[in-house]
């Protein structure tokens, strides 16, 4: 439903009401007088709250029954997130309550509960907060890793907007020196105004490229980075998955085939959090449900960002050289005559090589580490005994750990500062090719009227790209992933 023309006051539980907590907040915005707050407060005719400052009072119906207690703000328009008059009121976090509460605004005073993402529709109709603010506020409550939080947390800042209104007020000298030539051009000096145009055409191509760059590579890599593990049925995968996890999650068994669906857990690292996906094993099977959890495997680890393959060395594997891997974990490290075996593999393909040291164990439990697994093994450099402490050529250390080295591929990835939301990157990518297109025409002609229109199309993605103008359909598209509350 559009959020447009909804006036009135509303209230939502803005902490969500997934979990009980020890605090909720229930945030009102729209109110044009404080009568309620008074008749909920039992302040008195007089009360009128001081605005920022956090009072504590019993809140309770007319009948006299006992809401909660707790500490309400006044926050008065347009000094609020909304610009309008807010009142938050931080409750105990049991959804009971906090539904209560709602519900007896509600049905006493008229209120409606907020749609997902009104408080922020209104920030924005009342210009609190620009569209790539908003866009910014969805990624941070919706990051899922630490990419997405600084993208976000950038957005919100509005350094991107500044960027995007540079290649704006650029292009609108673009569009002033056309109209100039199509107007004055007898009067003026055409050369000279040409000069002009395209010394702007070279920074304008500058800025725009540069932004372009940043719209390269797999979004859903950067904002919800996952990895997979695959591999042939009872390599060790799901034991390799608990073993991450720090816990017994997924069945192990030593029958083939015991994880049909895939399980997945969120992992934390150096701060990001990527979410751990065990996928069926692959083998060949007539059986049709296991078929479809392989197909689903393939998938996975096709979309993941970093696809690990789990080995058993012990297992006559023919490794598939086209195979797409980032890590090769080896388990059943810890059986005797597994170095022999890794030797041999290891020799016949290239790739980065972590050694499991073995099933769940007092050594092997806890989070991926150097105490853990191996660094990289270097196929030359495989001697010796094959251990949990063991790591082939030096001293383990975190940087040799599977987990830094997963941590530093999401890095690299980070490193052309891309930009985070899929609706700039279609509108950057519209206005480089429109421009690349408008300066082949200025390449054929100097007919300025020609010119000019091709310079509209190119107005009209910058005014969607900064807001401007946005389509109902951009902001209900926009909104429609926002939680209730904010
Ligand atoms: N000794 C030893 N046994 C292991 C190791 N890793 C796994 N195992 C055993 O190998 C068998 C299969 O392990 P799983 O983790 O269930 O294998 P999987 O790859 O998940 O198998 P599927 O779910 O069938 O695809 C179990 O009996 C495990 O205890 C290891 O490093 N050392
Ligand atoms: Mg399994």
């Amino acid at each position: 439903m559009s959020l447009q023309n909804q006036p009135g006051p509303i209230v939502a539980v803005s902490t969500g009401l997934g979990e009980k907590s020890a605090l909720g907040i229930v945030r009102v915005s729209g109110i044009e007088d404080l009568s309620f707050l008074r008749a909920i407060t039992k302040k008195g005719d007089g009360f009128l709250p001081e605005a920022r400052k956090a009072y504590f009072s019993k809140f309770s119906k007319e009948s006299g029954e006992i809401l909660d207690e707790g500490i309400f703000i006044y926050f008065k328009g347009p000094e609020s997130f909304t610009g309008e008059n807010i009142v938050e009121f931080n409750l105990h976090g049991n959804p009971l309550i906090l539904n209560n509460f709602c519900d007896y605004l509600v049905e006493k005073f008229s209120f409606r509960r907020a749609q997902p993402g009104e408080f922020s529709y209104r920030a924005l109709k009342n210009n609190k907060l620009n569209l790539t603010q908003v866009e910014g506020l969805d990624l941070i409550l919706n990051a899922n890793s630490g990419f997405g939080l600084k993208a976000g947390t950038e957005l919100l800042n509005n350094k991107l907007f500044k960027s995007y209104n540079e290649v704006r007020s650029l292009f609108l000298e673009i569009k002033m020196h056309l109209e100039i030539l199509i107007d004055f051009s007898d009067d003026v000096g055409e050369d000279e105004i040409f000069q002009k145009l395209e010394f702007i055409h070279t920074k304008f191509h500058g800025l725009i490229s540069k932004l372009y760059q940043r719209t390269q590579g797999n979004l859903n890599h950067l904002l919800s980075p996952v990895i997979s593990l695959y591999g042939a049925t009872n390599a060790g995968k799901s034991t390799f998955f608990n073993k991450l996890l720090g816990e017994d999650r997924a069945i192990v068994s030593s029958v083939h085939g015991t994880t049909r669906d895939s399980i997945s857990e969120y992992v934390q690292l150096f701060g990001s959090s990527f979410k751990l996906i065990d996928t069926a094993g692959l083998r060949d099977t007539s059986e049709e449900v296991e078929n479809l959890g392989i197909e689903r495997s393939k998938k996975i680890n096709e979309e993941s960002f970093f696809k690990i393959f789990v080995i058993n060395p012990f297992d006559n594997l023919t490794i598939n050289k086209d195979f797409n891997f980032d890590a090769i974990v080896f388990t059943h490290g810890d059986i005797p005559g597994a170095d022999k075996k890794l030797k041999s593999i290891t020799s016949k393909i290239n790739g980065n090589f972590f050694l499991s040291s073995g099933p769940m164990g007092a050594e092997g439990i806890g989070p991926i580490g150097a105490s853990n697994l191996g660094g990289p093994i270097e196929p030359q450099l495989l001697s010796g005994p094959i251990g949990a402490a063991f790591k082939y050529g030096g001293p383990i250390g975190p940087e040799n750990s599977l987990e830094y080295f997963i941590f530093n591929k999401y890095q690299s990835l980070t490193l052309s500062n891309p930009i985070a939301i899929s609706r700039h990157r279609d509108v950057i990518s519209d206005i480089y090719h429109a421009f690349n297109e408008y300066l082949a025409t200025y390449g054929e002609t100097r007919d300025c009227a020609i010119l000019s229109s091709f310079a509209n199309r190119l107005g009209a993605s910058l005014d969607e790209l900064i807001g401007v103008i946005s389509p109902q359909d951009v902001l209900d598209s926009i909104f429609s992933n926002f939680c209730i509350g904010k």
